[in-house]
């Protein structure tokens, strides 16, 4: 096995004047005052998420590597060679994929592409223990690590792209197509693209997954306050603020948001801020839609896919869709 890394001087690092500063300034004078969700993945984000994905009430993570393990085979087909995961978080899902696909396929060539350092050296060891693998890491955003990867063309065989853990939920619905066709774009006509989506189901259940009894959730968004304070040299004080999920029923979406439980001034001198917040005032963090399977075939078809399959776990409310591209 041997490794590549390569390391782009991430948009998603922070530094004096970096997207990080220029963004949080940007978002927070917005009405109402809102956060990228993608920052929220710095090394302790992704560990917390992490976690989350073990929490009993978060149940999309072990939903999704039930269907991948049933669906190895026709997922991994034998005449793919490069896979690229966008998003590979500690690596364990394509680790599932290929050993659950079993022997007898030739040598893959694995891209993953991940914001956090810490989730792609995880992964890349994870990934490095399988047989007749190469890994290449991109610590970068999904553009770029789309446009990297648009690049590398192999001389043989089709590539398959993934993009799972319902990451799509996190976009909204314009930025979900753009990102779509992007993928699209990136890929050539008979390569694959499988995605894993988290479907709509009670309102209750939804709440408990994104406000769980234990508080990790809670901490994860917490975090981000947190990241600015260390970052940016924010003066955010984490006591003052509560992690609220919200069911927006008519967008279909959970909400994350951190309420301000007094009236208080906040100075971050990294990103030349200086603000009031009102008792009950909100930073909306994070949109995560949930999806019919109908939407899910539609949204493909609108961005140049054919759908091969789709596999629902209908205990977690879950689906897996491969789509081929045209
Ligand atoms: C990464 N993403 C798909 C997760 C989600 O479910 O929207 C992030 C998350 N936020 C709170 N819990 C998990």
């Amino acid at each position: 096995m041997t490794t590549t890394v390569l390391t782009k001087a991430s948009a998603a690092t922070p530094g004096s004047g970096s997207r990080f500063a220029n963004e949080v300034r940007h978002f927070l004078t917005l009405h109402p005052r809102q956060l990228p969700s993608h920052f929220l993945y710095d090394d302790l984000g992704s560990a917390l998420f992490e976690a989350i994905c073990r929490l009993p009430w978060y149940s999309l993570t072990r939903a999704e590597l039930r269907l991948l393990q049933a669906q190895a085979r026709e997922i991994l087909s034998p005449g793919v060679t490069t896979v690229l995961e966008l998003g590979s978080g500690s690596g364990a899902k394509l680790s599932a994929l290929i050993e659950s696909a079993g022997s007898g396929r030739g040598r893959l060539d694995l891209h993953i592409v991940d914001v956090s350092g810490s989730a792609l050296a995880q992964a890349e060891q994870e990934l490095g223990r399988l047989e007749n693998v190469r890994v290449v890491t991109h610590r970068t955003t999904y553009e770029a690590g789309l446009e990297e990867f648009g690049l590398a063309r192999p001389a043989a065989g089709r590539r398959l792209a993934l993009f799972l853990g319902s990451n799509i939920g996190n976009f909204d619905p314009p930025g979900r197509d753009v990102f779509l066709r992007s993928v699209r774009s990136a890929l050539g006509q008979g390569d694959d693209l499988l995605l894993g989506v988290d479907l709509l189901k009670p309102r209750r259940d939804l709440l408990v997954a994104y406000d769980d009894p234990l508080g990790v959730t809670a901490a994860f968004n917490l975090n981000l306050l947190a990241r600015i304070n260390r970052e940016l040299q924010g003066n955010f004080d984490l006591g003052a603020f509560t992690h609220r999920a919200l069911w927006n029923e008519e967008r279909s979406r959970i909400e994350m948001h951190l309420r301000s439980s007094q009236r208080q001034r906040i100075l971050i001198r990294g990103a030349d801020l200086d603000f009031v917040m009102a008792e009950g005032e909100t930073i909306w963090t994070e949109s995560s839609y949930k999806y019919e399977p109908p939407e899910i075939v539609s949204m493909l078809e609108r961005s140049g896919f054919g759908i091969h399959a789709q596999w629902i776990d209908a205990v977690d409310g879950f689906a897996l869709t491969l789509a081929g591209a045209v």
